[in-house]
């Protein structure tokens, strides 16, 4: 066989200053733990307990550390070398667990797409990792991800290599994978990047962000103590797997840290995850704002025991006291608020807080040497008290995306600080409260829009003279989106502006909810306004005309 020329690649890299590296060890925080190390830890320990269960299907701890095993020696034989980056776009399957569980164990480098994407994101994702494969189910949610893999391999022959849980078709079958055991590498360097998530993307495109072994391990070794995550838990992923929270708040990486038994449910709604939760007495689960109200709602009349679950968590988005009272109301069981990033930082409410506490604010930081600032618009401390935009560093938050200089030189001080882009309040006790945000992005029931990037797809339209696409309240959702047009040329409809954002590759949730014609922006200001402006008066503008509610 010939051996595959591996083409220069940008390396992976996190790095914080030698003198926070020492810090965090001597704290305990890094541990020196990797992701195979700690599966193959949990495989001997916990080998006959249940680790996962999805679908029709479970495995053991055991099982799992073996399918892991199986899956990335096979992925070696396939010709794929350790360091080699794969983006990975499963929904919330078994084979999440086990494909990413073998990605680690040959080294490779998962990078997590949601299911929601499609080509025009998948290729961009591709083409920033400088991926070499991909994995994708054959079908989910009524979507055929092989046409998509061929549409991506003819666009980028860098991916050479495409992985079909599922009905294969013409490409290789994770079910057929198999290689030598020997051939696996050793455990990682601990301080390594184990993967790559993707960010909300508040700026145009979404940037990668390299984790490491020892970061991420923490932040939901920390995690499982603040959610009381132990053996016993059983941990419900409601929300897609490839998301930070359902993954690491504790998600279901923190699951089975402790041993626990992780159950993934195809979808987040009532119908799917209760008989769920009845029939694997789920104890923990994470859900977005409006996925909670919908669950408190139906929890009223339905048939299903839910008397299992102890803590139900609440993260992605805000969650109004209004909306927690009702939460807690409707669902028996502890409500706990997560205000976290995929960057880093997060924030828990704890489990014996004050009920005012749980109600009224998005938690406290996991660790003591999480640090915090909020600043004004200068960078200057407000007072203490007063709303302003929160900057983070610390033993889990990340000091760069992954080769991206514009965007580090914005998103980050000198000193390593990450500009979150949340405005928030910080209480006595270290407490946030969030307020908002400085940036652009549309926080779709905790689905990240960005506005620019779906403002230049409008414009790619032969009829959009200019777009602006802003944010509206709205009471569902929280935040839909809303774009404002101005055509030229014979008017579209907005059903057909809205099918062409569709028709650009791009994730269904990205389509705005709303499209509002006018004949001219109409700035006040005189000279230029920034887009920010921009789309600010035009929101406020809309609502007025509309009486819509805040
Ligand atoms: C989570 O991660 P991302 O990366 O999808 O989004 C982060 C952004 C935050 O900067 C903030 O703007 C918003 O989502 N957010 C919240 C919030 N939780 C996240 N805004 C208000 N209240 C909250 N509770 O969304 C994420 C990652 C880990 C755990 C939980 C959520």
């Amino acid at each position: 066989m010939n051996a595959v020329v591996s083409p220069v690649r940008v390396p992976l890299r996190q790095a914080w200053p030698p003198a926070l590296v020492a810090r965090y060890r001597a704290a305990g925080y890094w541990r020196g733990e990797t992701f195979p190390g700690f599966l193959r830890e949990r495989a001997r320990q916990f080998a006959d307990d249940v680790a996962v269960v999805g679908g029709g299907s479970r495995l053991t701890y055991a099982q799992l550390w073996q399918e892991a095993g199986r899956i990335g020696a096979g992925l070696l034989a396939a010709g794929l070398a350790p360091g080699d980056r794969v983006v990975v776009q499963l929904g919330n399957t078994v084979e999440f667990v086990s494909v990413v569980c073998g990605l680690f164990r040959a080294g490779l480098i998962p990078v997590y797409a949601l299911p929601a994407h499609r080509l025009t994101e998948i290729a961009h994702v591709v083409r920033t990792a400088e991926a070499s494969a991909y994995i994708a189910a054959s079908a989910y949610e009524g979507f055929d991800y092989r046409t998509l893999a061929r549409e991506l391999q003819a666009s980028i022959p860098g991916v050479r290599h495409v992985l079909i849980v599922g009905d294969a078709a013409e490409f290789l079958s994770v079910a057929g994978l198999a290689g030598p055991a020997d051939a696996l590498p050793p455990d990682p360097d601990p301080q390594s990047v184990a993967f790559l998530q993707l960010s909300g993307g508040s700026t145009g495109l979404s940037k990668l962000i390299p984790r490491t072994h020892d970061d991420y391990l923490y932040s939901f070794r920390a995690s499982n103590a603040i959610c009381g995550i132990g053996r016993d838990s059983v941990y419900l992923v409601a929300l897609p797997a490839a998301h930070n929270f359902p993954m690491s708040s504790p998600g279901f990486f923190g699951a089975l840290y402790a041993g626990a038994r992780v159950v993934l449910s195809p979808g987040a709604g009532p119908d799917t995850a209760f008989p769920l939760i009845a029939r694997e007495r789920v104890t923990c689960v994470g859900l977005v704002p409006p996925l909670a109200l919908l669950w408190a709602q139906a929890a009223a009349s339905t048939p299903h025991d839910l008397s299992s679950l102890q803590v139900l968590q609440v993260g992605g988005a805000k969650l109004v006291p209004e909306a927690a009272r009702r939460v807690i109301d409707g669902l028996d069981c502890q409500l706990q608020q997560v205000f976290g990033m995929a960057e880093g930082l997060v924030n828990y409410t704890r489990l014996h807080d004050a009920p005012e506490c749980v109600l009224n604010t998005q938690g406290r930081p996991i660790s003591p040497d999480d640090e915090v600032l909020v600043v004004d618009d200068h960078g200057h401390p407000v007072a203490p008290g007063e709303v302003g935009h929160l900057l983070t560093r610390g033993p889990y938050t990340i000091r760069g995306y992954h080769n991206d200089p514009g965007a580090n030189a914005r998103s980050f001080t000198e000193d390593g600080f990450y500009r979150t882009g949340d405005r928030v309040q910080q209480l006595p006790g270290g407490y946030l409260v969030v307020q908002g945000r400085a940036g652009d992005h549309i926080n779709r029931a905790g689905e990240k829009i960005s506005a620019e990037e779906i403002e230049d797809h409008l414009l790619a339209h032969a009829s959009v003279f200019d777009a602006a696409v802003v944010s509206m309240p709205d009471p569902y959702l929280g935040e839909r989106s809303c774009a404002f047009v101005i055509t030229r040329g014979e008017r579209p409809t907005a059903a057909s502006l809205k099918a062409w954002v569709r028709s650009r590759g791009l994730a269904a949730f990205k389509v705005p909810d709303q499209v509002v014609f006018v004949d001219a922006f109409g700035t006040t200001a005189v000279g230029k306004v920034s887009r920010r402006e921009l789309r600010a008066q035009l929101r406020a503008r809309h609502i007025e005309q509309t009486g819509e509610p805040r």
